[in-house]
């Protein structure tokens, strides 16, 4: 397969103003009728390419006249028309089978719905067009269906005209008056129920408000109804971005590649991103949803509005909308968390994509498929590249260079250079050597070495910044990086003169500051203000300090996982397990009553397995399990009394939303993982009992994870209680089989392979697909076990789930493509499992592109 450049980018030479379009709706058969206004872009003399996927086009006309056969031609898809004039008008016809798309890409049928999804390039599975983001029309479409089958049907934009035809049919016409990409077009038919709501913008327009579900579901539509008024909002206080059409609607679908699609005035969801109740969701589900739901609206400025002009600018719209979407999470509920669960997913999956064979920057320069670049480098890395600009300039300059961008270039298909120049002008400041982290891949290690003069009473600061070679590019030039920095009184506990934001722009800098009796503790890169990776040598004495000090919550969290990282990499590496530090921070931390609860349990937890795999040399997946195991029965038994008194405290009458109650499920959770890990003789009934009495999900679920993890009696009961209980519910079925790949348990490859042919099992459903298998490969020691059969059990579903969709196939090959991280052994297991994949015949370009770079 071609290989896409950045630098081939060329402007249309086509543009189409204007498109209608006419569906006769069924999934065995839709027709697709397409009226395209086009216009020549410039003078040239070439002719009209239109992408087609799949389509073989049954009638072609331009300007009211049909073409014969020699008027037009088919080259690998694509419909080529020479065109004499500068305006015409070109109407095609295809038909399309939906119930046959398993892809789920362009239009497909998921459960009792016809349902779309065209981002990056479904468009072109549906009709004849030129499928690109920089070619912007009004869209005008008419849909024909079977109305008892599918009562609901839905477009972008406003609903004009709605009527009833013959044989039991009806029809709808929606306009959509913002021009948009293709990408951006959707549709649903369906029989579907609406929860309706309406929000009031600022300059006084009432918008309604639709999310529309299955008729069952209706009542778990509440939590995503409020998250988009909040949403809505928000972006007009914090933005200043108000919404434009007269209808948003939301619609759950069941089976969707993505979390979710902006499409303009229609998002189309992910089920698992719209559906809660306290039975059926946890606490981060109901997070999920709410950061989702504000992201896909958000995406109508950030995305819609002023959209990209190519693919490698996919970071434009999704890095800026995560970095809105985490912003708004954090006003909503605590900054502090918040932080703390962005930078967990940013290092598990960003820096270990950074770090390996598919490591890229968050503009890419090239791709074979776009697909397979919704990448954590151009989503969460995205979002920390804004996030530093949002630092550098302050609220004020960067909320003045927001203004300016969507000013500017509303209405517009435009760069990421766009983007940092709006923020250069608005915001009065010259990102010339920030520009780098739109084109340097690898994540930079920054060295930070104190040292003190205790005659002249100064510490200085020597800092050094490299940044590892990636694939394409060897040599890296220093980057702006803000190192945020504070200094705090040993004696005192107290912090020596503020927070201080210094730029690093060079390999190597000094800094000094003088004026301390005794040498100071640093707290560094605190609230991660940088996507780095520092490396300060820090004493077990000073972590213990900050961890006890640090008024920073994410440097106090960092300071607790740095000395738990500490003792377990000492006793991996052979030495004793020195505990004693980690159990006094915890003891004190949990002892800490002005400390937000929900933060005490993020800062007690161990780090995970593949955190600390990421920390050595040569990842040792057994090494790591044993010696975590062990850390965690030591905190047990020492705090035994401790989690039994949080355990009992922390239960509550009544479920609740409220920021106190969800803090203590998720601080009984962590109490009751300890109690379990302290081998305590009642631990197994402890959780069984949680698990059975629990009237909300987390605490459920929580109680049977830790369950699944261990070899008692109750694990059995627990499993297939769960199971029971929730057999038919798609979503918490999904819980299930996610809850089990994930165990660390010794049998979870023989057990993965069992539910791998359990009835409720299918390829055919992403969020299934993925609870089992994206799961499992994310089970550093079950997915590593020796014998390499965790391996060749993810290649045989890769290969499986390539020939139905290639592109949640191709999701699941980064954790083979890992191999030089471990052992020569399973470095070559894995590597021969990436070998076969990439030799299958008829492979997808998806999961080929995957492979092979995987393997090079
Ligand atoms: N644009 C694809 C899904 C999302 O990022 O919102
Ligand atoms: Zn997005």
């Amino acid at each position: 397969p071609p290989v896409i450049r950045r630098e081939d980018y060329k402007a249309p030479l086509w543009q189409v103003p204007q498109i209608a379009l006419e569906f006769d709706l069924d999934p065995a058969a839709t027709l697709v009728k397409a009226r395209l206004t086009v216009t020549r872009a410039g003078s040239h003399d070439r002719p009209l390419r239109l992408d087609g996927d799949g389509l073989t086009p049954r009638a072609v006309s331009v300007d009211g006249k049909a073409l014969s056969a020699g008027d037009w031609r088919m080259d690998d898809g694509v419909l080529i028309i020479a065109l004499p004039g500068d305006d015409h008008v070109v109407e095609t016809e295809v038909e399309i089978v939906p119930a046959s798309n398993t892809q789920l890409m362009g239009l497909y049928a998921s459960g009792g719905l016809l349902c779309t999804q065209c981002e990056p390039e479904g468009f072109r599975r549906i009709t004849f067009f030129p499928d690109r983001p920089d070619v912007l029309s009004r869209y005008d479409v008419t849909m024909r269906a079977d109305k008892a089958a599918y009562p609901v049907l839905l477009a972008n934009g406003d609903p004009i005209e709605q009527g009833d035809l013959a044989d039991g049919r009806h029809r709808a016409r929606w306009v959509d008056p913002f021009p948009k990409p293709s990408y951006l077009f959707a549709m649903v038919a369906g029989n579907l129920a609406c929860n309706a709501d309406s929000f009031t913008t600022m300059s006084g327009r009432e918008v309604k408000l639709g999310i529309w579900v299955a008729e069952n579901d209706l009542p778990r539509t509440g939590h995503a109804m409020k998250a988009l008024k909040d949403s809505m909002a928000w972006d007009e206080r914090t933005y200043g971005r108000e919404y434009d059409l007269d209808v948003f609607n939301i619609v759950a679908v069941a089976d969707f590649n993505f979390g979710a699609m902006e499409n303009k005035g229609l998002n189309i969801f992910n089920s698992r991103y719209v559906l809660a109740d306290p039975e059926t969701a946890t606490d981060p589900d109901y997070d999920a949803i709410e950061s989702v739901v504000a992201h896909e609206y958000f995406h109508n400025w950030s995305g819609d509005r002023v959209t990209c002009r190519d693919w490698f600018q996919l970071s434009l719209k999704e890095g800026f909308t995560v970095y809105r979407d985490q912003s708004f999470s954090a006003d909503m509920g605590s900054p502090a968390v918040k932080r703390i669960e962005d930078v967990r997913v940013l290092r598990a999956a960003q820096f270990q994509e950074d770090a390996g064979p598919l490591a890229h920057p968050i503009r890419p320069e090239s791709y074979m498929e776009i697909s397979n670049f919704y990448t954590a480098t151009v989503y969460n890395k995205g979002a920390e590249v804004i996030r530093m600009m949002a630092l550098l300039l302050g609220p004020e300059r960067f909320r003045k260079g927001t203004d300016l961008y969507f000013a500017r270039h509303d209405g517009q298909a435009v760069t990421c250079e766009d983007f940092v120049k709006a923020m250069e002008d608005g915001g009065d400041i010259d990102l010339s050597q920030f520009r780098l982290w739109y084109s340097q891949a690898g994540t930079p290690r920054v060295t930070v070495r104190p040292s003190y003069d205790p005659e002249s009473g100064a510490l200085t600061l020597a800092m050094r910044q490299t940044i590892p070679a990636t694939p394409g590019q060897d040599v890296k030039q220093p980057m702006a990086i803000p190192v945020k920095f504070a200094l705090f009184d040993p004696a005192t506990g107290e912090k020596h003169d503020g927070e201080e934001v210094l730029l690093l722009t060079e390999a190597q800098m000094e800094t000094r500051r003088e004026g301390f009796a005794q040498a100071p503790v640093l707290s560094i890169n605190r609230g991660f203000a940088a996507p780095v990776i520092i490396e300060a040598e820090q004493s077990a004495q000073d972590l213990a300090f900050l961890a006890a000090h640090d008024d920073d919550p994410f440097s106090r969290y960092e300071a607790m996982q740095q000395l738990m990282i500490h003792a377990l990499l000492g006793s991996i590496a052979g030495g004793p397990l020195d505990s004693a530090a980690v159990i006094d921070s915890i003891r004190g931390t949990i002892a800490d009553a002005a400390l937000d609860r929900s933060f005490v349990a993020e800062a007690v937890r161990l780090p995970s397995e593949a955190y600390l795999g990421d920390q050595m040399q040569v990842v040792d997946p057994d090494a790591i399990h044993a010696a975590r195991d062990a850390l965690q029965r030591e905190i047990g038994v020492a705090l035994q009394k401790e989690w039994r008194a949080i355990h009992a405290e922390c239960a509550r009458n009544g479920f609740s939303l409220s920021a106190d109650a969800r803090a203590a499920r998720k601080l009984r959770g962590v109490a009751l993982n300890y109690i379990v890990a302290s081998d305590a003789e009642d631990g197994p009934a402890l959780a069984f009992d949680q698990f059975d009495r629990a009237d909300n999900m987390t605490e459920r679920q929580a109680a049977l994870a830790i369950l699944a993890s261990g070899a008692s009696g109750e694990r059995a009961q627990a499993l297939a209680a769960f199971y029971d209980r929730y057999a038919g519910n798609a979503l918490v079925v999904d819980k299930w089989f996610q809850t089990q790949a994930l165990s660390l348990h010794p049998d979870v490859v023989e057990m993965v392979e069992a539910l791998g042919q359990h009835p409720d099992f299918t390829l055919s459903n992403p969020n299934r697909a993925r609870a089992l298998y994206a799961a499992f490969a994310a089970n550093q020691w079950g997915f590593n076990s020796k014998d390499g059969k965790g391996y060749r059990m993810v290649a045989d579903a890769i290969i499986a789930l390539d020939k139905l969709n290639p592109q949640t196939a191709a999701r699941l090959v980064p954790p083979l493509g890992r191999w030089r991280r471990f052992d020569d052994e399973r470095g070559a297991m894995m590597k021969a499992e990436l070998e076969r994949i990439a030799a299958t015949p008829n492979l997808s370009k998806d999961v080929l592109e995957q492979a092979t770079k995987s393997l090079a």
